[in-house]
């Protein structure tokens, strides 16, 4: 993992490190699925939470993407129109994360002014700057809908393999990517009419004149994943070229140039910057407009994006060029491109509605905590993960209850009933020593692998110190102790709260709502620190209130009721009644 390793905290002004984590922005033509909270927010979160425990100054953005075909194409097909579409899934998508506790500090809208003139103005500078070209497509039209077509809304024979619903930017039969005008009796995907071909000027992002920067600047990110940097420089290996910006839709950022006006930008262009956008909402909402500045213009600033693996070409190639024209402007530290979570042996699919869907899922009752855990298990880190029902009963049950649930709860239960909820401060014994030198070796490995955005192996270590807590609560038997030799009893009890709280802090960015309880029965402060918090030896501790259980078993009822709740989605009509 050396290659991994980071550097020492950078510098800033202040000798703080300054972090903002970036989520890619979702869709808003549809509702979440629980693969785009493992594949995005949860990660994110997890990473945002913990660099607020490190004591960086911390943001956290995020946002709806809310523009461009994605968007008109479901209106038309909801007969709504996109405002009306895009504010109904905003609030919806809004209400998951709150739900799942993705601490965004922002999570904007595209549609949002502030979003229209940050586009405007980044186009303009590299426009200025001789990054951007003009130049004519002929791009298929639909006469029954007045729009041009996105690729991949034209369906017809493919002339490769002659498979009869070939999309018209690849054949997913053959593979072949395809251009909408070589498909056989090609067709609108929304209304099934013939798409007539028009000429169209449009503008395009000159990518070969950055190919040797974006080529530098990638074969220099040493500490990204394999998976991403390998992706990214093949890319360029194939030779980037010029790509185009510019849509004739009509619902998005407008594009502010003579000749163009009825044209919108292409809603990858415009969606990335809606992490700068985003960051300013967040600086002029907290009464510090000017600060959003300080995360995008410092090069202290370390910025990181989680994203799906299919979101990795813009995010290592596109986006960067489109900075790196800007100039100025960090360009991301780490892309962390994660990769895909299945359901059950195949692929989520909302329309075959097979997987977990989150409308579903923030009625079902259950802790959020309980999903997060099972989720972060989830992360597709390195490959692609799976959802399997029996392997989220075992997991819960195994490990988070009987692990760490269980060991908190006898822990502060016992102080509770026998030790009147007053822990003492006490000498260790040299076991006690051992036990906390293991402690203490776990959290460290819990850090490095958060450092490095590891966050399952991170789980897996906070895991470790919940079981070396129990193996010492079993040794020792405080329960037999308690009548023999009660000042050992309270020794090790004391070891035990100890653990309890270097859990509490270091569960944090994975099971937020058990850590606040944690604290709050041990009275810690209500901002937790990741190094002050994993001191083994604490002071004395009154324990407030009768400790709560933290999680439950969940038996084949359970899960079966679950199961019957979460998979069905919800037709996108429902939203709009
Ligand atoms: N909305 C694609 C997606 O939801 C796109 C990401 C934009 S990130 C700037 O997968
Ligand atoms: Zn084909």
């Amino acid at each position: 993992m050396s290659n991994r390793e980071r550097a020492t905290p950078s510098g800033g002004a202040h000798g703080k490190r300054r972090v903002l984590v970036c989520c890619a922005l979702p869709y808003t033509n549809a509702v979440p699925h629980v693969g785009n909270i493992v594949g995005s927010h949860l990660p994110a979160d997890i990473f945002a939470r913990y660099c607020r425990l490190k004591g960086y100054e911390t943001v956290f953005v995020g946002g709806a993407d809310e523009n461009g075909t994605p968007t008109e194409v479901a209106a038309i097909e909801l007969k709504v129109t996109p405002k009306r579409l895009t504010d109904v899934f905003y609030a919806v998508h809004k209400s998951i994360y709150d739900w799942f506790e993705i601490s965004y500090d922002n999570f904007s809208r595209t549609s949002l002014p502030v979003h229209h003139k940050t586009t405007q103005e980044l186009f303009l500078k590299i426009y200025e700057k001789g990054y951007v070209t003009k130049g004519v497509m002929r791009l298929p039209y639909c006469e029954n809908d007045k729009l041009f077509l996105a690729d991949r809304y034209v369906v017809g024979k493919c002339p490769v393999c002659g498979y009869d619903f070939a999309r018209g930017d690849q054949c997913e039969n053959c593979a072949t990517l395809l251009e909408p005008e070589q498909l056989i009796d090609p067709k609108c995907k929304i209304d099934g009419s013939v798409p007539v071909f028009r000429d169209s000027d449009n503008l395009f992002l000159e990518l070969e004149k950055l190919q040797p920067e974006l080529e530098a600047w990638i074969s220099g990110q040493r500490h990204w994943r394999k998976q991403v940097s390998s992706l990214a420089l093949a890319w360029i290996k194939e030779g980037l070229r010029r790509r185009s910006i510019t849509r004739d839709l009509k619902w998005g950022v407008p594009v502010p140039l003579e000749g163009f006006e009825d044209k919108i930008f292409y809603v990858w262009f415009d969606a990335p910057i809606g992490y700068i956008s985003s960051t300013k909402e967040w600086a002029e909402r907290t009464g510090q407009p000017e600060r959003w500045k300080d995360f995008w213009m410092d090069p202290e600033t370390r910025v990181y994006n989680f994203l799906g693996k299919d979101n990795i070409p813009f995010h290592t190639i596109f986006w960067p060029g489109m900075l790196m024209a800007n100039g100025g402007l960090n360009l991301p530290y780490d892309v962390v491109g994660l990769q895909y979570c299945n359901y059950e042996g195949d692929k989520i699919s909302k329309s075959r509605n097979w997987g977990i869907f989150c409308e579903k899922v923030v009625e079902s009752g259950l802790d959020p905590d309980i999903w997060r855990y099972y989720l972060t298990y989830l992360i597709p880190e390195t490959k692609d993960s799976e959802f399997k029902w029996d392997d989220f009963q075992s997991r819960v049950n195994n490990e988070l209850v009987a692990a760490i649930g269980n060991f908190v709860h006898r822990t502060l239960t016992f102080a509770s009933n026998f030790l009147e909820g007053a822990v003492r401060k006490m000498e260790l014994a040299p076991d006690d020593r051992r036990l906390e030198e293991d402690v203490k070796r776990h959290a460290a490995e819990a850090d490095q692998a958060l450092q490095e955005a590891r966050l399952k192996d991170a789980l897996r270590s906070v895991l470790q110190i919940a079981t070396l807590g129990n193996e010492y609560f079993q040794k020792n038997q405080p329960w037999a102790l308690i009548k023999t030799d009660r000042d050992a009893c309270a020794r090790v009890i004391y070891c035990c709260v100890g653990i309890c709280g270097v859990l509490a802090v270091a569960m944090a960015p994975f099971l937020p709502g058990a850590s606040r309880k944690v604290a709050r029965t041990l009275g810690m402060a209500d901002a937790l620190s990741w190094e002050g918090g994993l001191s083994f030896s604490l002071p004395d501790v009154r324990l407030s209130g009768k400790p709560e259980i933290l999680f439950k078993k969940i038996d084949d009822a359970e899960v079966a009721r679950l199961r019957a709740t979460v998979t069905r989605s919800s037709e996108p009509a429902e939203f709009f009644r």
